[in-house]
């Protein structure tokens, strides 16, 4: 006993232990180290790793990685950086390399002074991804040599070894890994997630080339992200389907009190303001201090240069934010050393420092510019006083229906149908296009938790009206009113009047728009709806198919097909094209549509992670330049997920 103790000590020292320990515990929880063993967690695995080689290019070493996604949803990040260091740490006595794959929390630092600044979801880098993968392998080309360790589970299977040459001037680490089956709920990657978070990530670093390679299928499909322009181009792409109100992106940089800044804008023809913060390459979708910098900074430098330049007369107010970041895009990117996150879903950057350091890099900048460019000054200034003009208007038509409805207490619109059942859990509200669908959907609803809106003629698109014109349309107040909530400051999720709110159009091109513009008004003046998943659209049939008195609907063209298939295709079947809601009565409306036994929903969903492609989404969709609209519809129908309910 006494010797083979002393052999599982030299073996097994403490440091083991506990790493193996640190390792069982981020496979017992993995959820406390990388969010969620759902897809998301998934893909964060990737991002993890593709971090550090991020970190090798932030401090100069590298301006190239690879991510491949092989047969059997296998990843390898490949990056020309230094390669991890192979040497022995003398704290542990094992290779660095090894450190980095079995310590959590070892981060990137071996005292070399490295800039360590990414994080990934929480900051647990390589670790993490070995516990919770299957296998994992690194290779790294060092000075002439290629050297080779193995791990399974988060364990050391093969001890690191040269296995071959390279050559002496190149250098990089390569890592492969198999996320664990028995940890992921969902072990498939979507190409078109790592392609979005990989563009982006190519955006924020300016200069670095990412590769995306798909090879699952017989036809490899690879894209390359490369952008010189960093952050810039960011601004350029986010405003592609929009028409920018003057060439230049404005743009500021710089340090200070070790808070790198970058920050890029540019206005456009919307009435939206576009911020979108990240902080070490982290979307910041709650905002922080880097974003109240920024506005402050904003917000003053404008007002100071209006007055100067007498745009804004001594007897007007001053411009508030909002005007001047009406229709604006923009970037604001920190990197900082050690990011407080906070706020509920740890999203918004808590440094005070950041503040500082935005706001005085973008005023002093965005002064000289202003001074540079007087023709975007005035046309920046001329719109801002527009948006306050109509930003009034809104105001008073507002107060308005706001005494009215005091008045009138809670009136809701005459249009609406609504259900007897006052609870909110138990209830739905149809939102249908047109009179004769609405009138058929009002005879076919069950009345106790069914309510019905019809909506007429062309629903605004809030894209492209200014405040005071959305708040005084007449389908937009019957929403709201219906709805319960209120909007903006006044939003409310508690007094949402229906947990189910549902979009019901024709099954065309024509429905297609409207439920697009439906869905538009709500992400904008509503997104916690979509957010809470309160939103569905409606799945009407495609045909009907008829034979020996029997019935089928088929929602798709496939469904028909193999419908066909079952039933034999022969003279007896009638089968009918439903072109829209109004073909159908009552009863078949309700077999098909609305009877929640039977019916289909498309449940609206959004990813907070990825606003700013959702926001490319909608205004892709509702922009008027059709060129990217066409392509936006062909490459993608991403922001529904189908559920059956
Ligand atoms: F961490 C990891 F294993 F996940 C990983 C790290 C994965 C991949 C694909 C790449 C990397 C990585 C690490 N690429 N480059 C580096 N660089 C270093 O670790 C490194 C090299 C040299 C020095 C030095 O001070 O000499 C410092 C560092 C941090």
């Amino acid at each position: 006993m006494g010797a083979t103790n002393t052999e599982f000590d030299a073996e097994y020292g403490a440091d083991q232990i506990q790493i193996l320990e640190g390792l069982e515990a981020v496979r017992k929880r993995p959820g406390m180290y990388i969010g969620s063993t759902s897809s998301r967690g998934l893909h964060h695995l990737v991002y993890e790793i593709v971090d550090n080689s991020v970190d090798e290019a932030l401090a100069g070493y590298c301006d190239k990685i690879v991510v491949t996604v092989q047969k059997g949803d296998i990843v390898r990040v490949v990056d020309n950086g230094r390669g991890i260091p192979v040497g022995i740490n003398h704290k542990s006595g094992l290779p660095a390399v090894e450190v980095v794959f079995t310590v959590l929390h070892a981060g990137g630092k071996f005292g070399g002074g490295g800039y360590k600044v990414s994080g990934g979801l929480h900051g647990v880098g390589a670790s993490v991804v070995n516990a919770l993968s299957k296998w994992l392998e690194v290779e790294i080309c060092h000075e002439g040599k290629i050297y080779k360790q193995r791990y399974e589970k988060g364990k050391v299977v093969e001890k690191l070894s040269v296995i071959g040459d390279c050559e002496s001037e190149k250098s990089g680490t390569t890592v492969t890994f198999l996320p664990d089956s028995e940890i992921f709920e969902e072990t498939v990657f979507d190409y078109d997630v790592l392609k979005q978070r990989l563009r982006e990530v190519a955006f924020l670093t300016k200069g670095l080339k990412i590769i995306l390679r798909d090879e699952r299928e017989e036809e490899i499909v690879e894209k390359s992200f490369h952008y010189e322009g960093g952050i810039k181009e960011f601004v350029t792409y986010l405003n592609k389907s929009k028409t920018a109100l003057y060439e230049q992106i404005i743009y500021c940089e710089g340090t200070k009190d070790n808070v790198y800044v970058e920050v890029a804008m540019q206005h456009n023809d919307s009435y939206n303001d576009n911020t979108y913060g990240f902080v070490n390459n982290i979307t910041t979708p709650e905002g922080g201090t880097h974003v109240v910098g920024f506005r402050n900074a904003l917000t003053k430098t404008f007002n100071d240069y209006a007055r100067k330049n007498k745009l804004l007369k001594d007897s007007e107010a001053n411009l508030s934010g909002e005007d001047i970041r009406e229709g604006m895009t923009s970037i604001i990117s920190v990197k900082i050393e050690d990011p407080q996150f906070e706020g509920q879903t740890k999203q918004k950057l808590g440094n005070s420092e950041a503040r500082g350091a935005v706001d005085a890099i973008v005023s002093s900048q965005l002064e000289i510019f202003l001074e540079q460019n007087p023709s975007v000054a005035k046309i920046i200034v001329e719109k801002s006083l527009l948006s306050q003009r109509a930003r009034e208007a809104a105001r008073k038509a507002r107060e308005l229906t706001r005494r009215k409805t005091a008045m009138e207490g809670m009136s809701l619109p005459g249009k609406l149908a609504d259900c007897s059942d006052k609870d909110p859990k138990n209830c739905e509200i149809y939102i249908v296009e047109g009179d004769s669908a609405g009138g058929s959907a009002k005879t076919a609803r069950d009345r106790s938790t069914q309510a019905i809106l019809p909506l007429r003629g062309k629903i605004l698109n809030v894209e492209k009206a200014r405040l005071d014109k959305i708040y005084g349309n007449a389908e937009i107040k019957a929403m709201i009113t219906a709805f319960g909530t209120g909007i903006h400051e006044e939003f409310d999720i508690d007094k949402l009047r229906y947990h189910k709110i549902i979009i019901m159009t024709d099954a065309d091109v024509d429905g297609a728009h409207i439920s697009t513009l439906l869905l538009t008004f709500i992400y904008r003046f509503m997104p916690e709806l979509i957010e809470k998943g309160y939103v569905y659209l409606a799945q009407p049939p495609l045909f009907k198919l008829e034979k020996n008195k029997k019935v089928w609907y088929a929602y798709s063209d496939e469904e028909l097909d193999s419908i066909l298939k079952e039933v034999g295709r022969d003279t007896n079947n009638k089968i009918q094209r439903y072109k829209g809601l109004g073909e159908m009565d009552a009863d078949q409306l309700w077999e098909t549509t609305m009877d929640p036994e039977h019916r289909i929903l498309l449940k609206v969903t959004m990813d907070p992670e990825s606003t700013s492609e959702l926001d490319l989404t909608f205004t892709t969709l509702m922009g008027d330049k059709v060129e990217p609209r066409r392509e936006f519809i062909e490459e993608n129908a991403r922001f529904v997920k189908n559920l059956d309910i």
